[in-house]
């Protein structure tokens, strides 16, 4: 218990459970997983990897029961590739990945970092050994992006945050082929003030589609004169309308506690990327990064999110 407050997530007992140590070849740090379950039960962590430059890439690490056995790819699985990609300079980061049916394909949307800053850049592939990169598809300075696994009204939708002020907000936006982005609406806002999502916010892992909306689990971060914290919570989208907020959280769910969690290269960050849904269509298995330093994992129920956002959500305005 904390604090009496429900608990939607339990941390896994051998937490952390992936770090640098288990790497096969030197870096600095691994955090910030994207996930998926393959058809065969594997768990696939695609995982970002900072080396000692400070420049990010992504590794494929695979396990039997998503928590240990991990075969690590001995090699970067995706690396920025700034000759054809100049938006790939300084690394890719942060992958989200959305299985997509009509394609027959996964899509990895990812951070590609470059001078200007962060934007979001979307690869395919079957097999996370061969991918087709379409490149960059927000331009600086936007990130936290996933791809919605279907159209909605004949149209691809991408999630993204772009920056323009002081705050940062959640938008949504269109593609009829998804190389051209428009019809670009505000999804959910940061709040303001004493809010522990006042400054910035941002999707964490892809959404998932439920008969009762698109659950969101959404990053808030907050200033404080100690530095920031990453804290997630919850909110539920309209099926047909993805911008429409049907529901909104006020308290956070799930918070750095733990000790690596609390301290690392970036200290109070709980960053989850990606999780899988077990076969019972209800446990979600939230990877995430820790302290911007390991990768740990916590165990929640769908239905259990789905009744804490009917009990302690509100309606958010139109
Ligand atoms: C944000 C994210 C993450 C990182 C976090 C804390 O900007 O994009 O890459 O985990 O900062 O450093």
């Amino acid at each position: 218990m904390n604090n009496h407050h429900p608990e939607l997530f339990r941390r896994h007992a051998s937490n952390p459970i992936l770090t640098v140590a288990d790497w096969p070849y030197p870096a600095n740090s691994v955090f910030n997983p994207g996930a998926v379950l393959l058809p065969d039960g594997t768990t696939l962590l695609l995982c970002r990897v900072e080396d000692r430059r400070g420049l990010s890439h992504l590794s494929a690490a695979r396990s039997a029961n998503g928590v240990d056995g991990w075969q690590i790819d001995p090699r970067p699985t995706l690396q920025g590739d700034p000759e054809n990609h100049p938006e790939e300079l300084w690394g890719i980061e942060d992958p989200r990945i959305t299985w997509v049916p009509e394609l027959e394909k996964y899509a990895v949307v990812y951070t590609a970092y470059t001078r200007d800053g962060p934007g979001v850049s979307l690869a395919f592939t079957r097999d996370f050994r061969e991918f087709e990169r379409f490149g960059i598809v927000m331009s600086p300075e936007d990130k936290d992006a996933a791809l919605l696994p279907h159209r909605i009204g004949g149209e691809w939708a991408m999630i993204h945050r772009p920056v323009s002020a002081a705050r940062a907000h959640m938008w949504i936006s269109y593609s009829p082929d998804l190389r051209h982005w428009g019809n670009h609406k505000l999804m959910l806002e940061a709040r303001k003030g004493a809010w522990w999502d006042a400054n910035k916010i941002g999707l964490s892992p892809p959404p998932l589609e439920t008969p009762q909306g698109w659950l969101v689990i959404y990053h808030g971060v907050r200033h404080t004169a100690a530095g920031v914290i990453y804290r997630l919570g919850l909110a539920l989208f309209d099926l047909l309308a993805p911008e429409r907020c049907l529901r909104r959280g006020e308290e956070w769910i799930f918070g750095p506690e733990e000790p690596y969690e609390v301290r690392g290269d970036v200290d109070n960050v709980v960053f989850p990327c990606g999780y899988t849904i077990a076969p019972d269509g209800d446990t979600m298995n939230l990877y995430y990064g820790a302290a911007d330093t390991s990768i740990a994992r916590a165990t929640g129920s769908v239905a259990a999110m789905l009744q804490w956002l009917e009990e302690h959500g509100t309606a958010s305005q139109p």
